[in-house]
Parts: structure tokens; C-alpha cells; sequence
């Protein structure tokens, strides 16, 4: 539905065209297509928006932004409007009635200053409100998630017991669970932002910020960096991925598992693994249940699950991995992981890559 009303606003707007009105019927199909989407996966229907909030704070700061945007239109129409009728009725006339003239008018006067200051105090009440909404205190059933900002991807680490379980650029909570974010940066500021979540909030070296806010439904969504924070800031994706309780279980159990080890040990996979665990790669990546312990890069422990790769920019499969692994600053300008293939002393061959793709899709 929201795609047909999308689809219809941009028909609206293309209005004064005549060419582009009589092209109209030849844009039916399209928006077939579009309203045929609706039962389709949540992330194509809602990309990244501020316009279906999915927490009572995501809803709460839509509904200030309504608020203050039809009070802004309600005001406007009437100030222009009675600008362009003060402006007609008295336009110049040769031989017309000169208009009356006087100075000083003091109930208008009084009037257009304590209008203002009461659209105003309206505004603020429901702002405070609001900023109260969005600091609550952790409730005592939190999941308490802490989030490092990189330079260009995220951390998230969860503590089970006495493990912490490290992924990254996709965020995993179960539904109706309140979610405490705890957010830290180790090199410049980042901002997260997953906006049909909760507003931005700040990652800050030398200090812990906090972000409460209760996902109601399972589905993906879509979020990213919201400070500029270098070259590939616009890079720095994420997904927030909402499960059921269940789900959540699930997912976590997986994820506090050591990585799984190759099965037949003369497989691609297996000549990957070595590849891996024992070349450049170990020096900056972890994988838990091998020898790697290098911390500059992303866990990549179950790195074959992840939807996306180098922080939600694209899909994740062998080709993007592929050309990932090639050269990560062709693909990601600035990327803290260098070009590994090509015309680099000591490169590994595109043969070497493919079984190094094998090995970390193996990764589940
Ligand atoms: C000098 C450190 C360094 C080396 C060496 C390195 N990486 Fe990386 N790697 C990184 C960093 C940093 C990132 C995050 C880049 C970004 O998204 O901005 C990354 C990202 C990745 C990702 C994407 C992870 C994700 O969550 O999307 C994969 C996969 C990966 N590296 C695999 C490898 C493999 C395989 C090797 C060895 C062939 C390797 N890396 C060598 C630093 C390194
Ligand atoms: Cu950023």
C-alpha cells in the first residue's frame, strides 16, 4: 500500500507536464509492479524511513515531526495567503482609492506576538515529552548490546555468561524485548541511526552513550553512520535484524559456536581455511576456534550468514567476496583493509581468492 501512495505522490507531482500527463497509462504496469510488491519482503517496502516507526519512540518522534509540520503548513498558508489578498486588494489602480493610512495597530500587535509564543509553547510541551521518551532508564530485562563504531563498519558484541559473542554490521535483537545500545567509539565519532528504530545518537570516544527502544515486529531494516566520520562515512551500513524470541535464541546459540571446520580435508574449502588462518588475513581477523587473533578487521567467526558485506554495501555472495578480497579500497575508498590481489607484491592469485570465497561462505 505505502509503495501505491508513494508511486501516486510522485504522479502528482508530475502534473504540469502534458506530455508527461498523457504518458500517464503507459505508466499503469509500473505501478502494478509496485502495489504487487506489497506482500513482498518488509526491506523492499520500507528502505530506509522515518515514516513507518516500528517502536513507540520511532512513533512518538513521527508524530512530533507531524505535528510540527502541519502547524508549520497551517501557518504558512495563512501568512502567505493573507499576504497575496493584502497585495491584490490593494494593487495599484491609476485613478483608484488610496488605501486608508495609520500608524500602529495595538490589538494586531498583541495578537501577532502572543500567537506565536502559544504555537510555540505547544511545540515545547510535546518536545519535552518526547526527549523524556527517548532517555528512558534500562528496564531490569534489557538485552544489552554494545556497539563500536569503526571507520567504516560496526561492532556488536553480546555477553553471554562469561563469552562475549562478537559479529558485525548486523545487528540482531528479538521482538518485544527492550534493547539497551551501548555505544562507544574507538577513533572518531559515528552516529547510529536505524531509523524506523529510534533518532540518531552519537558514538563518542571516552564515553558510553545509551539507546533504549523495544523492536515490535521481526523484519530487517535498514540503517547507517549518521556523523561524517572520513572518506567512506556514506559506506558505513548496517542492518538491524528483528527475530522472534525464538529466532533470537536461535541465532545467538549459532553464533557462540567456533567456527566450523572444513569436512573433507582436500576440498577448496579446506585449501581456504588454511589460506585464511594462516596468511595475511589472521593478522587482522578473528575466527573463533583457529589460531587467528588479529582485531583490526570484523569477527568473521559466521561471516557465511551475513546478508551483506563490508558494512551493508552489497550482497554477499562469491562475486562481491571475490572482488571484496581483491582490492577492498577499489570497492570502499579509504577501506582500513588493503588491496590483497592484483598487481601487489605478494598477491594472492584470483585461484587462492576463490578458495578463500569458498572457505568463509563455509563459515554458517
Ligand atoms: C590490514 C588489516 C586487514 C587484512 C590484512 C585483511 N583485512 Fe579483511 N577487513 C579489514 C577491515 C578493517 C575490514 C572492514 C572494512 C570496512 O568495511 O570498512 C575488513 C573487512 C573484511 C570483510 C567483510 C566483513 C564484513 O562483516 O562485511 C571480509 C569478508 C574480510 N575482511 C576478509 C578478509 C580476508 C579473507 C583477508 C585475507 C585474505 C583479509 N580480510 C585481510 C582489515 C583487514
Ligand atoms: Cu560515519
Amino acid at each position: 500500500m505505502k509503495s501505491v501512495l508513494t508511486a501516486a505522490g510522485s504522479l502528482r507531482r508530475l502534473r504540469p507536464g502534458r506530455a508527461l500527463r498523457s504518458g500517464l497509462p503507459a505508466l499503469l504496469p509500473v505501478l502494478l509492479l509496485l502495489a504487487s510488491a506489497c506482500g513482498d519482503d518488509h526491506l523492499t517496502r520500507f528502505p530506509q524511513t522515518t515514516f513507518a516507526p516500528a517502536t513507540e519512540m520511532a512513533s512518538e518522534q513521527m508524530w512530533l515531526f507531524h505535528l510540527t509540520m502541519w502547524m508549520g503548513i497551517v501557518v504558512g498558508l495563512l501568512t502567505f495567503g493573507l499576504m497575496g489578498w493584502i497585495l491584490w486588494k490593494f494593487r495599484y489602480r491609476p485613478g483608484g482609492p488610496e488605501a486608508q493610512q495609520f500608524h500602529g495597530n495595538t490589538t494586531l500587535e498583541i495578537a501577532w506576538t502572543l500567537l506565536p509564543a502559544l504555537i510555540v509553547a505547544v511545540i515545547a510541551v510535546f518536545t519535552v515529552r518526547a526527549i523524556f521518551i527517548t532517555q528512558p532508564e534500562p528496564p531490569a530485562n534489557a538485552l544489552n548490546v554494545r556497539v563500536i563504531g569503526k571507520q567504516w563498519w560496526w561492532e556488536f558484541q553480546y555477553a553471554v555468561g562469561r563469552d562475549t559473542i562478537i559479529t558485525a554490521n548486523e545487528i540482531h535483537v528479538p521482538v518485544g524485548q527492550p534493547v539497551q545500545l551501548l555505544l562507544e567509539s574507538d577513533n572518531v565519532l559515528h552516529s547510529f541511526w536505524v531509523p524506523q528504530m529510534a533518532g540518531k545518537r552519537d558514538l563518542i570516544t571516552n564515553r558510553v552513550n545509551r539507546l533504549v527502544f523495544t523492536p515490535r515486529e521481526p523484519g530487517v531494516y535498514m540503517g547507517q553512520c549518521a556523523e561524517f566520520c572520513g572518506d567512506s562515512h556514506a559506506l558505513m551500513k548496517m542492518r538491524l535484524i528483528a527475530h522472534t524470541p525464538d529466532g533470537f535464541r536461535q541465532w545467538l546459540e549459532n553464533e557462540a559456536r567456533p567456527a566450523v571446520e572444513p569436512t573433507d580435508s582436500a576440498s577448496a574449502v579446506a585449501v581456504g581455511k588454511k589460506l585464511v588462518t594462516q596468511g595475511v588475513c589472521a593478522g587482522c581477523h578473528v575466527i573463533k576456534g583457529t589460531p587467528m587473533v588479529g582485531r583490526t578487521g570484523p569477527v568473521l567467526t559466521h561471516f557465511g550468514r551475513r546478508r551483506t558485506l563490508a558494512a551493508g554495501i552489497m550482497e554477499n555472495n562469491a562475486a562481491n567476496l571475490h572482488s571484496w578480497i581483491r582490492n577492498a579500497p577499489a570497492v570502499k575508498p579509504g577501506s582500513k583493509m588493503p588491496q590483497l590481489g592484483g598487481d601487489v607484491q605478494n598477491a594472492l592469485s584470483d585461484e587462492q581468492i576463490s578458495y578463500i570465497v569458498a572457505y568463509l561462505q563455509s563459515l554458517q
